[in-house]
């Protein structure tokens, strides 16, 4: 489907240099692309495709031995059996001795083997490309290979996105730093206190969130929904940094929905609605239809945007009857929760059905439960959409390895996002995107 994409990291070797000053010579990287566009046929097709034509090619910056190159190749066109890919190589890493090569200076001290990680990655070279699949060897429908998924059922031709429904600007990175469900005894990394909390909030802005989905807590680490203690740790937060506050309405399982709303007295620019009673792993998160609609009008009274959350399908039909009713206005911001114990799972044909039934003038994104995170926020940035990481959904990096926070998860969606020609969008941006300042 139009926008999937693959990506390969690879470091040149001496064996790649082919020209003096240990030059690596652009076949090579087209040779990358190559490889790039085998992955995403694989994907797509089952089947590694063949090349039929590149329509540009431009290298732009020079790649010497030593570089690290970080190199994707995107579906922008799909025919019958052809596939139009876009192609670019980055430079992630670059030896050290290589930088002052190229400025004919003698690097000061640098040893053979120094080399250094580049902030901003140089785009080396791209491309555009045509490929074919035959179509006897198309092993069709498939979905996108995500580790461990179960495979739903195939995607309707409805759920297959052309390319004028994706709209690959900038992503909204939402942090969701501290949750109701979390323990210290999970994970040491849980901020409890303001300053803990204000912290964690900073390293994600820099991380590239721009929106920070709040929930507090008590001193002694119990949720609490208190509008005093809201008001403490957003004064902590403002003081660091300019991130969208979007506090819970949600708060912990069993709260009643007076308290829930507590936050609204703070007057945030955002909070969550949920549509829809779920089970919640061995709870119930009761969200009745007349507690959503109290909550609604408090978000309305409180002049805050809502997100609405849906945890099923069903509940995007609830929030459109909200807005069919006038209990919520738009602009619209959907958020698809994934993957919670006894409701919807995280897979890609839930993304593609739910985005499919979301006004086309509305904004959604994807926040996924534990392992989950990583594909399906990943999947919603491949297809147009939004994301949402943190310890409150998931607070592993990798398998048993612990994140330090959620800004590790935060830079991570970040560079994806990058890698994919999506650039994190900064707290000003994001209000633009989800329209918050027309409130
Ligand atoms: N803690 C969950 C029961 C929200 O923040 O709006 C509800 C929740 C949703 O986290
Ligand atoms: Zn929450």
């Amino acid at each position: 489907m139009i926008g999937t994409s693959a990506l390969l990291r690879m470091r040149m070797s001496a064996h790649d240099a082919h020209y003096g000053g240990q030059l690596v010579d652009g076949a090579r990287v087209l040779a990358l692309f190559g490889d790039a566009a085998t992955e995403l046929l694989v994907r797509l097709d089952g089947d590694e495709g063949l090349f039929r034509a590149y329509e540009s090619v431009e290298f732009l910056a020079p790649v010497f031995a030593g570089d690290f190159l970080e190199v994707s190749a995107e579906l922008v066109g799909m025919g019958n059996t052809s596939r139009k890919l876009r192609f670019e190589a980055r430079k992630v890493i670059t030896a050290a001795r290589t930088q002052f090569a190229t400025a004919d200076l003698e690097a000061p001290g640098a040893a053979e083997s120094s080399a250094d990680l580049l902030l901003e990655p140089i785009v080396v070279a791209r491309a555009i490309g045509t490929c074919v699949v035959p179509k006897h060897l198309q092993r069709k429908p498939r979905e996108l290979y995500l580790p461990g998924l179960p495979a739903g059922p195939a995607p309707t031709s409805s759920a297959i996105v052309t390319p004028e429904e994706t709209h690959h600007g900038d992503v909204v990175l939402t942090a969701a730093i501290v949750g109701a469900e979390l323990t210290r005894d999970a994970t040491p990394y849980l901020p409890l206190s303001a300053q803990d909390v204000a912290d964690e909030a900073a390293r994600c802005r820099e991380a590239g969130a721009a929106v920070l989905h709040l929930h507090v807590r008590a001193d002694d680490g119990r949720n609490t929904q208190s509008a005093a203690r809201y008001a403490e740790v957003i004064d902590a937060i403002r003081r660091k940094c300019d991130c969208i506050i979007q506090p819970s309405t949600g708060g912990a399982v069993g709260m009643s929905i007076d308290e829930r709303v507590g936050p609204l007295a703070c007057q945030p620019e955002m909070a969550t609605l949920n549509c829809g009673t779920i089970n919640f792993g061995d709870d119930v998160f009761v969200n009745s239809r007349p507690d959503i609609r109290r909550i609604a009008a408090r978000i309305r009274a409180a002049r805050a945007t809502p997100e609405l959350e849906c945890y099923e399908v069903g509940h995007i039909d609830e929030a459109l009857a909200l807005v069919a009713e006038g209990a919520v206005v738009p602009p619209l911001h959907f958020q698809f929760v994934l993957g919670v114990k006894g409701a919807m799972a995280a897979r890609e044909d839930a993304v593609q059905y739910m985005r499919s039934l979301v006004p086309r003038e509305a904004t959604w994104g994807v926040a996924a439960v534990g392992q989950w995170q990583q594909p399906m926020t990943e999947l919603a940035m491949r297809l147009g959409g939004h994301a949402r990481v943190g310890l409150e959904d998931n607070i592993f990096l990798s398998k048993g390895v612990l994140s330090e926070g959620s800004a590790p998860l935060v830079a991570r969606a970040a560079s994806y996002a990058r890698s994919i020609g999506r650039e994190p969008a900064d707290p000003a941006r994001a209000r633009k995107l989800l329209q918050l300042a027309s409130r």
